[in-house]
């Protein structure tokens, strides 16, 4: 058997995050989920570009141009959409998660997906730093192991030591 290299080292990673700064509070743990993972990861600060957009529905556009210019190992969105008493909730969520996916399969950039869709605040507030963790950590973590793996698809894998 051989295996693709992975790793979770971010030493030397540009990574460009794009932040909905609608239910804001919820974003900016989001963000420093993201931020402090990064940098336990290895990364610097300054190579951490944040780019805040209005709403979770203009995160693809953004990630796009990001991931488009070349300048950026990985790609992290990350946001919350909040269930309400209207459609607009099923709106949103399709516009970003279709956006997000479509950016991640056209561009050769991995592209993490951090935007809870929850039925509450409290439920969102939960998986921002509190009992059920930060998805921002999470998703920080995909995108520094997706930076390194995806080069090395490039070429056939080493064969293993064992
Ligand atoms: N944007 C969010 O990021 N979260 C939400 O919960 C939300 N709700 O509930 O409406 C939301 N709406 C704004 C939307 O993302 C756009 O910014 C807006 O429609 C302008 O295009």
């Amino acid at each position: 058997m051989q295996t693709y290299p992975t790793n979770l080292d971010a030493t030397g990673l540009s990574i460009a995050v794009v932040v909905a700064r609608f239910n804001h509070l919820v974003s900016a743990r989001l963000l420093e989920g993201c931020r402090s993972t990064f940098l336990e990861l290895g990364g610097r600060a300054e190579d951490l570009h944040v780019a805040w957009v209005p709403g979770a529905f203009e995160i693809p556009q953004a990630a796009r141009l990001l991931a488009e210019s070349g300048r950026y190992n990985a790609v992290v969105t990350l946001g919350s959409v909040i269930r309400g008493g209207t459609p607009h909730f099923d709106y949103v969520c399709d516009g970003v998660t279709d956006g997000v996916r479509e950016v991640m399969r056209e561009t050769a950039v991995p592209v993490a997906f951090g935007v809870l869709t929850v039925n509450d605040i409290e439920q969102a507030l939960d998986r921002a730093g509190g009992c059920e963790g930060n998805k921002g950590a999470d998703v920080t973590r995909a995108a520094v192991e997706m930076a390194a793996l995806l080069p090395a698809l490039a070429k056939p894998p080493a064969v293993d030591a064992s």
